[in-house]
């Protein structure tokens, strides 16, 4: 059985979870208090970091590669495309969300205040520019939920608990947001403490 050591408020580890949620089968999460971290995670991951999986003698860590694994393993629902070049597409933007969204997410989390701000309004300047793609689309690539929307989904669900405030003109993101929010895996992911951060 796969194992996911897992932080409770971790964007990163929610990604992970929901993955897994998804796909339906068994699987275990460990929670890691981070500020008390057990040894054994420095030894499966050199940065020290959650999420981690564990599947027999495998060891995975960094969010997006553990989710292209899981996927791989267990196909149904498939959630990275089947075709090399949306594949490709596909990781592209996850590289970019990790650059221009979720690389503010630490600065929001464990910057100066400054740098805080700075990353709230970065990410509401990136989340507003794709905002009008969704009056268009159901999700990230077109008619079907695949990792893209996994992916950005712990960020969506954070925007209230971050600070981050965004304009009516990206309405159709926070409806697109709410499709996610409102799917079964979505919901049985959720940690408690994730639970309250939206009202
Ligand atoms: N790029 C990593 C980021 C993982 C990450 O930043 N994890 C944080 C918690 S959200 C962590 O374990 N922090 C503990 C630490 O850095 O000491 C991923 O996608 O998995």
């Amino acid at each position: 059985m796969m194992r996911l050591y897992s932080g409770t408020t971790c964007p990163f580890s929610h990604r992970c979870r929901i993955v897994l949620y998804e796909k339906g089968m068994d699987f275990e999460i460990i929670d890691v208090d981070l500020y008390n971290k057990p040894e054994d995670l420095a030894v499966m991951n050199p940065y020290n970091q959650v999420p981690v999986l564990v599947d027999r003698d495998l060891i995975l860590y960094e969010s997006n590669i553990i989710n292209e694994y899981i996927d791989d393993r267990f196909p149904h629902p498939q959630l990275m495309p089947a075709d090399p070049v949306m594949r490709a597409r596909a990781r592209l933007f996850l590289f970019r969300f990790e650059q221009e969204l979720f690389f503010h997410v630490q600065a929001i989390e464990k910057g100066s205040q400054k740098a805080a701000e700075k990353g709230r309004q970065v990410i509401r300047d990136n989340l507003v520019q794709i905002a009008p793609v969704f009056a268009r689309q159901k999700y990230m690539l077109g008619d079907d939920y695949t990792m893209l929307d996994v992916a950005i989904a712990p960020l969506l669900w954070r925007l209230d608990h971050y600070g981050i405030q965004l304009p009516k003109q990206a309405a159709p993101l926070m409806k697109y947001a709410e499709r996610i929010f409102s799917r079964p895996a979505f919901i049985d992911a959720l940690t408690p403490s994730e639970k309250v951060m939206r009202k």
